[in-house]
């Protein structure tokens, strides 16, 4: 099924300067990017965006981290476009995760592991909506 899934590069690959390659990625997979914009995430955003990890004992460092410093934020389109951006990025810990994958590479530690990317069909639309105005995702 065709479907657009929302992701974002983190700061730590924004400070490799490593952003052409994450999207090479994703584009050389057969996604198509529907929509990207860098933005500075502001904290309340942020605490949005992650509201599912609310109490967990990271969510402060996590907040932290991604409203640190501007970030990409992308649309994706393609077939299976949610289940494929996540197998792209690889485990939630880089160490855990696959050669070849995004986190492995550009990964740092399991807070800091460069990617987002929404996690089902619903996360998508919500996070898509987070981060997007309806103008400014562009679907063939
Ligand atoms: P994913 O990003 O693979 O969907 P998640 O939803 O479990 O993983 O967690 C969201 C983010 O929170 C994750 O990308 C990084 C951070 N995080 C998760 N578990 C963590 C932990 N044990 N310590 C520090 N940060 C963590
Ligand atoms: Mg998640």
């Amino acid at each position: 099924m065709k479907e657009t899934t929302f992701a974002l590069i983190k700061p730590n690959v924004m400070k490799k300067n490593k952003v052409g390659s994450i999207i090479e990625k994703f584009q050389s997979a057969g996604l198509e990017v529907s929509g990207v914009k860098m933005i500075k995430v502001s904290s309340k955003l942020c605490e949005k965006f992650y509201q599912e990890h609310k109490y967990k004992p990271f969510f402060p460092e996590l907040v932290c981290f991604i409203s640190s410093a501007p970030v990409i934020v992308l649309a994706l389109t393609g077939l299976n476009a949610v289940s494929l951006v996540r197998e792209i990025m690889g485990d939630t810990d880089p160490k855990k995760a696959k050669p070849g994958t995004l986190r492995f590479e550009y990964g740092d530690s399991v807070g800091e592991n460069a990617v987002h990317g929404s996690d089902s069909l619903e996360s998508a639309k919500r996070e898509l909506d987070l981060f997007f105005l309806p103008g400014e995702i562009f679907i063939k």
